[in-house]
């Protein structure tokens, strides 16, 4: 008598399938080429940072400050990318991945004052290996929870032995003050076995207006000594 269930049955036919030469070389050979994809995401990652050093360091020579305070990249977790996929209803294939998922390198620039964030993103826009495929501005228009950024969508291409590949980057451009709220209300909206209330939201609404009028104070702070410089 068979006393397996219909469970059972389905378990073993996938334990099959994984030993099974065929599948396990199919998946050897998937994982090979998703690492070649991430390996390829690395150096346009390592393109965006190098352009913004050069800017960086030109505009420093000019004007005798860094426009840049600090840089920080990654590639998106496997977990994320899996998330985005379900979640947009995309198939888990590497080209669906890179034809639609647009931030699986991303990179941070923390900028010193809100016009720094303009001055650099119009001057690696203008580079002619550079093509802007979408842009948000949640400088000028933040998000409802008081969120705020410039998002750049660009592709860049890298050159490799034999080829050359144009890939995309997300390039988030925002101030020390706006990187400062962006990462606690992370932190905060993420605590685990907290319930994040509506009186926390209006908070951190509050915190982000504080960080804006922070910004326009700094900034302009910064055009009177400019102004105090030419004269
Ligand atoms: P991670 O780990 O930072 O990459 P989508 O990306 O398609 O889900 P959309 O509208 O294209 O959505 O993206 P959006 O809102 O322009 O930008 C998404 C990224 O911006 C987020 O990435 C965050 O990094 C950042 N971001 C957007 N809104 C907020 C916010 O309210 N608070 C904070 N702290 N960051 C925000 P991920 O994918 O969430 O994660």
């Amino acid at each position: 008598m068979n006393n397996k269930t219909l469970n059972d049955q389905e378990f073993e036919k996938k334990m099959q399938a994984l030993t099974d030469e065929a599948t396990l070389e199919w998946m050897q050979e998937k994982s090979r080429e998703f690492m070649k994809i991430i390996a390829y995401y690395r150096c346009a990652l390592m393109e965006i940072e190098t352009k913004f050093n050069v800017l960086n360091q030109e505009y420093s020579l000019q004007h005798d400050r860094n426009p840049i305070n600090s840089i920080k990249s990654r590639i998106k977790s496997i977990p994320s990318i899996r998330e985005k996929l379900k979640r947009k209803d995309i198939p888990a294939t590497l080209e669906a991945i890179e034809e639609n998922i647009n931030d699986v390198a991303g990179i941070r620039i923390i900028c010193a004052f809100p016009e720094d964030v303009y001055t650099l993103s119009e001057a690696l826009l203008k580079q002619d290996d550079i093509t802007l495929i979408a842009k948000k501005d949640y400088i000028k228009n933040p998000k409802p929870n008081g969120y705020r950024s410039l998002h750049l969508i660009v592709a860049v291409p890298i050159f490799l032995a034999s080829e050359k590949r144009v890939m995309k980057v997300e390039i988030q451009l925002r101030t020390i003050a706006m990187d400062c709220w962006a990462s606690l209300e992370h932190q905060l909206r993420y605590k685990k076995d907290f319930e994040f209330t509506d009186d926390m939201a209006d908070e951190l609404l509050e915190c982000a207006k504080i960080s804006a009028e922070l910004d326009a104070r700094m900034n302009a702070l910064r055009d009177r000594l400019d102004l105090d410089e030419q004269n």
